[in-house]
């Protein structure tokens, strides 16, 4: 049948990209990283050619300069400098995510790994950052005698580099396959669907679901079901709606390393579509939005302004305390997160939270009788 011209490309890549990897998933040897040698990892964005992602990036600036009130997509965080400044907000006294959700795994991890002790499957982590907290749950695993491969999935290549030697770093012989793959949520969810013949855990941890709105979250959801089979497992971490000056604090660190990730998307706009932004010029503000439940995050215009980007070949005038958006995070009522699995066919096992009622990991199967 013809395709329609505009989407032949992609279907082209699609196909070559399907032929180039094995259909399946298992756990085959040789996939299976050997000490030292660098991790497999395939790329789903270099497919596209390297003009095609500053293309993109170009048509999201322009989008999200063009339109009122101003906003950037929050995508645009993780370049690899942007990936490795979340790494040190994770690590932040202020930033309660990170030793909320250490502790879940680490009372948890046992009761998790149970119901997948000596099974085959795929441990695919949608947005793994450094790992650090997954290697809590990969000891459960290992234990249980659980046989998995392990798929984790960033948008950055140098996370996914950085992952592996962190593994490396702490198992010397890793002792279960890795298949790293650099693409998006969609991309990687695709993926999937292609490959997901084993059993599969999914691990979407740290609330990165929280960057997400509602009807986001909803056709994410439903997108991870249809991708995913019958009793297969999603474990996702969300955020607690709690005290607004905790919320305040870990969005807006003393050591300004919130505002510098917020900064760094400036950089990298200047850096690769030939712009002028004056940082200094833009003060940084995460502030809890009461009506949308989530901690915006902002970049302000102190004053009036005129940035120019050479590769939009276009100028973008801003007024006093003008704002772009960067960034929400959305924080979930219990509730939420309840209708959010049943409105997308999963059924809750376990919600498992920390002693502080800050942060939940809530346990899902798939369900598709
Ligand atoms: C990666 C989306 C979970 O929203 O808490 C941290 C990103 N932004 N500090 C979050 C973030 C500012 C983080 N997520």
């Amino acid at each position: 049948m013809a395709r329609p011209k505009l989407k032949q490309m992609q279907y082209a890549l699609f196909d070559s990209l399907c032929q180039a990897w094995p259909k399946r998933l298992g756990l085959a040897r040789d996939c299976i990283s050997n000490g030292g040698s660098p991790v497999e990892i395939t790329n789903l964005t270099t497919g596209k050619k390297i003009n095609d992602e500053k293309h993109e990036l170009a048509l999201n600036v322009l989008e999200g300069l063009s339109k009122r009130p101003r906003g950037l997509p929050s995508r645009l965080f993780y370049d690899d400098k942007g990936s490795e400044l979340f790494t040190q907000i994770m690590d932040l006294e202020e930033y309660y995510p990170t030793n909320c959700e250490t502790e879940i795994l680490q009372k948890h991890s046992p009761a998790i790994a149970k119901h997948l002790a000596n099974q085959e499957f795929n441990l695919v982590e949608l947005g793994c950052g450094d790992g650090a907290k997954t290697t809590i749950l990969i000891d459960s695993l290992i234990a249980e005698k659980a046989g998995f491969k392990f798929v984790p999935l960033d948008i950055s290549e140098a996370a996914v580099q950085f992952l592996h030697k962190n593994l490396q770093e702490k198992y010397r012989d890793i002792p279960f396959p890795i298949q790293g793959l650099v693409a998006e949520y969609f991309q990687g969810l695709s993926w999937l669907s292609e490959n997901a013949s084993a059993k599969n855990l999914i691990l979407f941890l740290g609330s990165n679901i929280g960057n997400l709105n509602k009807p986001m979250a909803l056709r994410f959801l439903r997108h991870l079901w249809y991708s995913l089979n019958d009793g297969d497992y999603v474990l996702i971490g969300f955020d607690l709606k709690k005290d607004l000056d905790i919320l305040y604090d870990a969005y807006n660190d003393k050591k300004g390393v919130t505002a510098e990730f917020n900064y760094n998307v400036l950089d990298r706009i200047n850096a690769s579509l030939d712009g002028n932004f004056d940082r200094s010029q833009f003060q940084h503000q995460g502030l809890y939005n009461v009506q949308t439940g989530a901690m915006e995050s902002y970049l302000i215009s102190q004053k009036a302004q005129t940035v120019r980007l050479g590769e939009l070949d276009r100028e973008f005038h801003f007024q006093p305390w003008e704002a772009i958006h960067m960034e929400y995070s959305y924080k979930y009522l219990q509730t939420d997160i309840t209708d959010l699995a049943e409105s997308t066919g999963f059924q809750i096992l376990d919600n498992f939270k920390d002693e502080k009622g800050y942060f939940v990991d809530s346990l899902w199967q798939v369900r598709k009788e």
